[in-house]
């Protein structure tokens, strides 16, 4: 955009206006580019229901990432006392978890917490958990902030997200 300076006192107001339009325009930008809010999303959270009196139960979601790499490092929820993120492995024909202190996040990429995987870990239950039932996750992660979704507890026996949505694609 040109301004001839010739005209440049009678627009002085116009300008002004202008001025502040810009500012908006360019604060909006910034806004855009911030790599933190918003880039993680965390979707199909899900848990699995408890026989009574079991002490632990299980959570599983998927994490979307539109930004830079970033670690899952922590998770907390109502539902237990403590969370652990868990790995599983099979060691010599049996499956094995293993805590993890934090799950990396690569930039742009997925992680899924599922059954025979990455599972959170919810350690000493508030209350068995019943199939119907929603709870509350909060994940903590190493640069963005925390995200926090709701879990939908499944029957006993479940053993893939519901709907079974590949969310791969
Ligand atoms: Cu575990």
């Amino acid at each position: 955009m040109r301004f001839d300076p010739t005209v440049f006192a009678v627009r002085r107001f116009q300008l002004a206006q202008f001025a502040w339009l810009l500012i908006v325009i360019l604060s909006a930008s910034v806004m855009a580019v911030e790599p933190a809010a918003g880039s993680l999303v965390v979707v199909n959270a899900w848990s699995r229901a408890t026989a009574p009196g079991a002490p632990v139960g299980v959570a599983y979601f998927e994490i979307v990432n539109s930004g830079g790499q970033d670690a899952l490092i922590h998770i907390e929820t109502a539902a237990a006392r403590q969370v652990e993120m868990h790995s599983m492995a099979t060691v010599g024909g049996l499956m094995q978890m293993r805590p993890l202190l934090a799950v990396d996040v690569p930039a742009h990429g997925r992680v899924r917490f599922e059954p025979s995987g990455l599972h959170a870990m919810l350690i000493d239950l508030v209350r068995p958990l019943k199939k119907g039932d929603r709870f509350e996750l909060t994940l903590a992660f190493q640069h963005s902030a925390p995200v926090r979704v709701e879990a939908i507890v499944q029957d006993l026996g479940t053993m893939t997200a519901p709907g079974g949505k590949d969310t791969d694609k």
